[in-house]
């Protein structure tokens, strides 16, 4: 079947809010933990494989990274969050850019939060749910290096990260949630539908 996002192009990285391409279109974000495969999962939905740059160290990039499919439509690879070795300054600084990317962004259609299979949900994958939540955001839940456990272990963390959104007061009306691998293509053309479906493709 035919790639909708394999068109995807670099446009621009901004370490501000005033390099931010114009907030016109549709736009659909990705936000996770360093490290969780976030790059990862964005060249296997655009099926290119260093489009997104990949990394061993996490932490490493501060920039929101943009990519264009066409003049209207855009990915965003947002900075990495929980790597306990950046300083407390970049944090803050983090953590301004990103309310500031959600609450401002109306091009923002939709957000994917990639949460590594093995771990449980950290406090910041809560708040991006609730910045998710406070404008009616839809989100899509990667539960991403799927292919780092046996079928029936990668169900049982689907359960049990759906049970855990439960107690802490989510609806599984508020989320999808998806089994994902980069790496064997898992879960895949689901998300991949779901995003060509918030970019109006
Ligand atoms: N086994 C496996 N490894 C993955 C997967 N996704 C990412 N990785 C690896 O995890 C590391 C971090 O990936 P990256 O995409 O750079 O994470 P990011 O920091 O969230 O952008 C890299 O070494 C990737 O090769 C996956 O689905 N399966
Ligand atoms: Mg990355």
């Amino acid at each position: 079947m035919n790639n909708l996002l394999q068109n995807c192009n670099y446009l621009l990285s901004a370490y501000k809010p005033e390099h931010w391409p114009d907030d016109k279109g549709a736009e659909v974000a990705f936000v996770g933990r360093s490290n969780v495969g976030k790059s990862s999962a964005i060249n296997r939905l655009t099926g290119q494989k260093s489009l997104a740059r990949t990394s061993k160290t996490p932490g490493r990039t501060q920039q929101i990274i943009f990519f264009t499919l066409d003049d209207k439509m855009r990915l965003v690879d947002l900075p990495g969050y929980g790597y306990a070795k950046v300083p407390l300054s970049i944090k803050k600084q983090w953590q301004q850019h990103i309310e500031a990317y959600f609450s401002e962004r109306l091009s923002l259609k939709g957000l994917v939060l990639p949460v590594d299979i093995r771990h449980d949900l950290t406090p910041l994958d809560e708040q991006m749910l609730v910045y998710c939540q406070d404008r009616a955001l839809p989100t899509l839940i990667l539960l991403t290096k799927a292919d780092k456990l046996t079928r029936n272990h990668a169900n049982r963390a689907l359960f049990k990260l759906q049970k855990q959104l439960k107690q802490a007061g989510w609806s599984d009306l508020d989320y999808q949630l998806v089994l994902f691998s980069a790496v064997s293509g898992q879960g895949e053309e689901q998300a991949r539908e779901i995003v060509c479906q918030w970019l109006g493709l």
